[in-house]
């Protein structure tokens, strides 16, 4: 029966699926920290290692032809929407079997087949796309929802606010997820933010909801209100997803102490670890034991094992390629 409570509980299945996702994004994000320290990959990339509860979360709630945008931490947001780990790891490589063969790499891996409009590298930038496909969703009459990720550096960046008012004034199909990892780069939310965050959506009516985004669970359950809320055309919501990335910014910022604490670290890595909230909570509930855990994380491990094996292999583009398919 449709929209009863009962439909709002995660099964186990479901929740064993969210568990396969979250473990396979950590054990991408591991092999990207060891192709970079190794210099085996060209650039460098933001890791979402700490952060997968909400990726997978949002994207558990949507179908595949809904749609979502990313940010500079996007790999998690792609994997979640159903991307591939040996063309994702092709792209990052720069092959040609990669997602944007091989010209995009990290910061821009985009995939129409699975709904993904792209990972951005300005920030804040993919407000003003995933608000423009929502409204053509509206405009075609479709019932696809959007989801816009997006960080706490974000809420700085005007183009925010501009489209939030579009969204609410046209009842636009689109969820802003904020993924509030308490930093931008290097500086605390306590010291860029003034006053609530939930309240910038609420002034322009949009209903705003904070909760913990190491749980998937809950990060689901939220999120599935929130787009059948949209789907029915009852336009945007806002949700705030507290969340932590284990690593530096950046691969390459590995000198952390100067901005925060190893005690918070610690913390947040220890007791909120987003895949040992939901596996303690599954064995506490008896519905599965730890051996089941053990194998996801060894199929995950060969996915990924083999998928970068296959990105190592594969042929570079064809340098005459070199201006196919650039647009700026
Ligand atoms: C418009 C713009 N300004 C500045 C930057 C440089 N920059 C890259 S990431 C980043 C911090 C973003 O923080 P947040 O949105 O919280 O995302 P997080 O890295 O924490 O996931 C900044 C300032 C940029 N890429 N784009
Ligand atoms: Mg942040």
């Amino acid at each position: 029966m449709a929209g009863t409570k009962s439909d709002l509980q995660v099964d186990l299945e479901q929740s064993l699926h969210m568990y396969q996702q979250m473990a396979k994004i950590r054990a991408f994000e591991e092999k990207v920290n060891e192709l970079y320290q190794s210099a085996k990959m060209p650039g460098l990339a933001h890791l979402y290692s700490g952060e997968e509860a909400v990726a997978v979360g949002v994207c558990e709630a949507l179908r595949r032809d809904d749609y979502i945008t990313s940010t500079h931490r996007g790999h998690g947001h792609c994997l979640a929407k159903g991307a591939a780990v040996d063309r994702m790891f092709a792209e990052l490589l720069g092959k040609e079997a990669g997602y944007c063969r091989g010209k995009g790499g990290s910061m821009h891996i985009a995939d129409p087949d699975s709904g993904n409009l792209g990972a951005n590298a300005i920030v804040g930038g993919s407000a003003g796309i995933a608000t423009g496909a929502a409204f053509s969703a509206k405009m075609r009459g479709t019932p696809q929802v959007v989801a816009c990720f997006f960080g706490d550096g974000a809420l700085g960046q005007g183009l925010l606010y501009e489209v939030m008012n579009m969204a609410a004034l046209w009842k636009l199909p689109i969820i802003y997820v904020c993924e509030n990892n308490l930093y931008g780069e290097y500086t605390s939310v306590g010291e860029t933010l003034a006053g609530e965050i939930g309240a910038r959506a609420k002034a322009f009516n949009i209903p705003a909801e904070t909760i913990d985004g190491q749980d998937v669970q809950l990060v689901y359950m939220t999120m599935q209100r929130l787009v059948a809320r949209a789907r029915r055309g009852q336009g945007p919501a806002f949700l705030e997803c507290q969340t932590y990335r284990y690593y530096g910014h950046h691969v390459g910022d590995i000198n952390r102490a100067y901005y925060r604490s190893k005690e918070e670290e610690r913390e947040w890595t220890t007791t909120r670890d987003p895949l040992q909230v939901l596996s303690a909570r599954l064995i506490a509930q008896k519905l599965t034991d730890a051996s089941v855990f053990a194998r996801i994380e060894a199929d995950v491990k060969a996915e990924v094992d083999a998928g970068v094996q296959f990105a190592l292999d594969a042929p570079y583009p064809d340098a005459r390629e070199v201006e196919q398919d650039v647009y700026a």
